[in-house]
């Protein structure tokens, strides 16, 4: 049998993590404030509740965790992408299609790339929320834009070959040398970092008119991390906080309110897009600096996985708050708060009795016990919200013409891999735990 190798999977994404967070702080540092801001936040409540406040997951655990966020362009990037996170044993799971969720343009599919055994969870939960543009939708892109915008994308090389070389060689073997471990992890941070290159300018601008987000993949040559996350035990805190720091936040919370039930899924907030200069190239040659706002920060807390009878519940308490058109988030979450005291039970146990939530048994001094398995995924509406909140301009759209189809088949297919889907994941973990 060949020897272990000496980095494995869970270490090159726990350092890729650091890595890319260390250089998020230093080309976006309101990361920074964030930062600080949550470990202040995550270790008052542990203070003040104790293990109560552990209950979703340990402090050093919480702290330690991010996710990040990435804008691809073809099926050849997913696939380029999918063999580099493989190397860092992450897995697509889950199908979102934001064309939908969103009514500004988004004309992106996505998935996230997660570990998705529990231990390996356990060690580290790095996950990336990756969308990937689609040019083939008339309703964004006319036949001329989506020829342009193809060849433009075709032609540029984001994973290089010695990048995918050492992420093969890592997926086959179960991790790296320590020599090879440092050349990929120099390599794959380095995909992310934002470009100096001149953007063309007409271009840019050109496919901007069409949607934000087109132009932030398909008018630069090369990608870059759009935000990483921390996670925090009080968002509330966190908001006010940030706000008190003098950072804009979005109006919002998304996701489920604040209420005195369980937390359930995934609540997220972020605060606006900066302005960054990057370089521009003009029509006649020349070269000028400009700013862009297309990256921000945001925090998110977790509650627990709901099952495909509690995510129907949230998905149908959700249409019926945005049905009502309140205009103000306080009204909004005042609504929320009033629909689930409806709709959801007031206490965990409820909520595993009627199987609308996923549990573990465990065994705490000597009696076995059903604690809460904690929701590792996305929610479409949030992350158009999220998307959303963080455009200028909505771009436009012709609801006239065809919507290409995409689903979570073809999205298989462009990654090369299985794409997991997450409510097996929880089922089979609850499971395994109760034998
Ligand atoms: C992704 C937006 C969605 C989330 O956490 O739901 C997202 C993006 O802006 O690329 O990050
Ligand atoms: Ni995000």
């Amino acid at each position: 049998m060949a020897d272990t190798p000496a980095v494995l999977p869970w270490q090159l994404r726990a350092a890729f993590a650091r890595r890319l967070s260390d250089l998020y702080g230093r080309e976006v540092p309101a990361y920074t404030t964030l930062l600080e801001v949550a470990h202040e936040v995550n270790s008052e409540v542990v203070a003040r509740r104790g293990a109560e406040a552990e209950r979703l997951g340990s402090v050093e655990r919480v702290t330690a965790e991010r996710h990040g966020a990435i804008r691809l362009g073809t099926p050849r990037e997913m696939a380029a992408v999918a063999t580099v996170f493989g190397a860092m044993g992450m897995h697509p799971v889950g199908f979102y299609d934001l064309r939908e969720a969103a009514t500004s343009a988004v004309p992106v599919i996505s998935t996230a790339f997660r570990p998705v055994a529990a231990a390996e969870l356990a060690r580290n939960p790095f996950r990336v929320f990756t969308s990937m543009l689609t040019p083939a939708d008339r309703r964004f892109f006319d036949a001329d834009l989506q020829a342009r915008l193809e060849a433009f994308l075709d032609a540029r090389e984001v994973f290089g070959p010695e990048l995918l070389v050492l992420a093969r060689r890592a997926e086959a073997a179960g991790g790296l040398d320590e020599a090879d471990a440092e050349r990929f992890l120099t390599l794959a941070v380095a995909v992310f970092a934002l470009s100096r290159e001149p953007v063309d300018h007409a271009w840019y601008r050109e496919l901007e008119r069409v949607s934000a987000v087109a132009a932030d993949i398909g008018g630069v040559r090369s990608t870059h991390v759009n935000h990483l996350t921390p996670r925090v035990l009080d968002i509330d805190a966190l908001y006010e906080r940030m706000a008190a720091r003098g950072i804009t936040m979005i109006d919002d919370i998304q996701g489920p309110p604040r209420w005195d039930g369980p937390d359930v899924l995934l609540r997220q907030t972020s605060f606006r897009a900066l302005d960054e200069p990057r370089a521009f190239r003009l029509p006649d040659g020349s070269v000028t600096t400009d700013a862009l706002r297309v990256r921000f920060g945001e925090v998110e807390a977790r509650g627990v996985a709901l099952t495909r009878e509690g995510r129907a519940r949230y998905d149908d308490a959700v249409a019926e708050v945005a049905a009502r058109g309140l205009a103000t988030a306080a009204e909004r979450h005042a609504a929320k708060v009033e629909v689930w005291q409806r709709v959801f039970p007031r206490t965990e146990a409820e909520l595993f009795d009627a199987g609308l939530a996923y549990w573990e048994q465990v065994v705490v001094d000597g009696r076995t016990e059903r604690r809460p398995i904690v929701y590792e995924d996305f929610l479409p509406q949030s992350a158009a919200g999220i998307f959303q909140s963080n455009l200028d301009d909505d771009g436009r759209r012709d609801t006239s013409k065809q919507a290409l189809e995409r689903d979570a088949d073809w999205l298989a297919g462009a990654l090369e891999r299985e794409l997991l889907d997450p409510f097996e994941l929880y089922a089979a973990q609850q499971a395994a735990s109760s034998g």
